[in-house]
């Protein structure tokens, strides 16, 4: 009889989370109370950044190659002790693209009259907390290994979850990626963080059809990205190029690896 054949490893499915129900506040009166603390920085950084002319430039990635990396890539890093999400990837990705593309690591004087190409690629991750948006980040992603990332991405995660981040964490970054796909959406519009010139923001995985290169439909992981940037000094071509080199490392990670210092 012919040798069965190996049994073909399940694909990683990426379940959506689950909704989450806040409990229901009916007070049956209005209540004002005065904005404070984390809100009240949330109310000058993104006045100041209104006063930036922003564009916007979104597009899908296909995951289903950076989905079966990470699922090993989790398994090796939880050995040494490390929690392995998506985002280690994302900046990693973000960092080599930047590389070729320095003017989106910069920042402009407030009379728009120079601007400095940084040399620390810090990169900030948007952060969901009980106290509100915090933006820690990640120092020098271009000199760090992915496992590197991860594990100072799980120091930060844990100091903004416990209300503990210092201003050496929140401060000092040079781009943003702001993963919202953690809660839901797809497309967003995402508001620069001054003096930053760039942020990006990752739609939820969804499993949806699409066609292979043979005109068959199959069953593909795409996440959109929604990136803003200062129009007064990065051209849509020059955001375009970067979106589309990020996006091929997310899309062929051996290129990743092929790039990595
Ligand atoms: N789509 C679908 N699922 C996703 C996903 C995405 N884009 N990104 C991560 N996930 C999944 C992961 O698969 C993970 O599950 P498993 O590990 O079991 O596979 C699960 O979500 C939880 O991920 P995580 O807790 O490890 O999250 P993370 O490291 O990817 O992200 C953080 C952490 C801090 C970015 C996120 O918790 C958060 O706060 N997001 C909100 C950011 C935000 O508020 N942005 C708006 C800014 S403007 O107001």
């Amino acid at each position: 009889p012919p040798p069965e054949a190996a049994p073909v490893p399940p694909k990683p499915i990426v379940v959506a989370a689950p909704v989450s129900r806040p409990t229901p506040v009916v007070t049956g009166k209005d209540r004002t109370e005065p904005i404070r603390g984390i809100r009240k920085t949330m109310v000058k950084t993104m006045t100041q950044a209104q006063t930036i002319p922003h564009f916007g430039y979104c597009d899908e990635v296909n995951m289903d190659a950076v989905i079966e990396l990470r699922t090993v890539m989790k398994t090796l890093a939880a050995e040494r002790g490390v929690k392995f999400s998506y985002m280690p990837i994302f900046l990693k990705a973000a960092s080599l693209a930047l590389l070729q593309f320095p003017i989106l690591n910069s920042s402009v004087d407030e009379k728009c009259e120079n601007i400095t190409y940084k040399a620390s690629h810090n990169i900030g991750f948007a952060m969901d907390t009980k106290d509100g948006l915090l933006v820690p980040n990640v120092k020098n992603v271009q000199s760090l290994s992915m496992l590197e990332v991860a594990s100072e991405l799980s120091r930060l995660m844990q100091l903004g979850s416990a209300g503990k981040l210092g201003t050496h964490d929140l401060s000092g970054g040079t781009f943003t990626l702001s993963n919202i796909g953690t809660i839901g959406g797809t497309y967003t519009k995402p508001v620069l963080l001054p003096t930053e010139v760039v942020i990006g923001a990752l739609g939820k995985i969804q499993v949806l059809p699409r066609f292979d290169s043979n005109d068959n439909v199959y069953k593909a992981h795409v996440m959109n990205i929604s990136w803003s940037a200062d129009h007064r000094i990065i051209e849509g071509a020059t955001m375009a190029k970067f979106s589309n080199l990020w996006k091929s490392y997310l899309e062929n990670p051996t290129s990743l690896i092929l790039d990595m210092k």
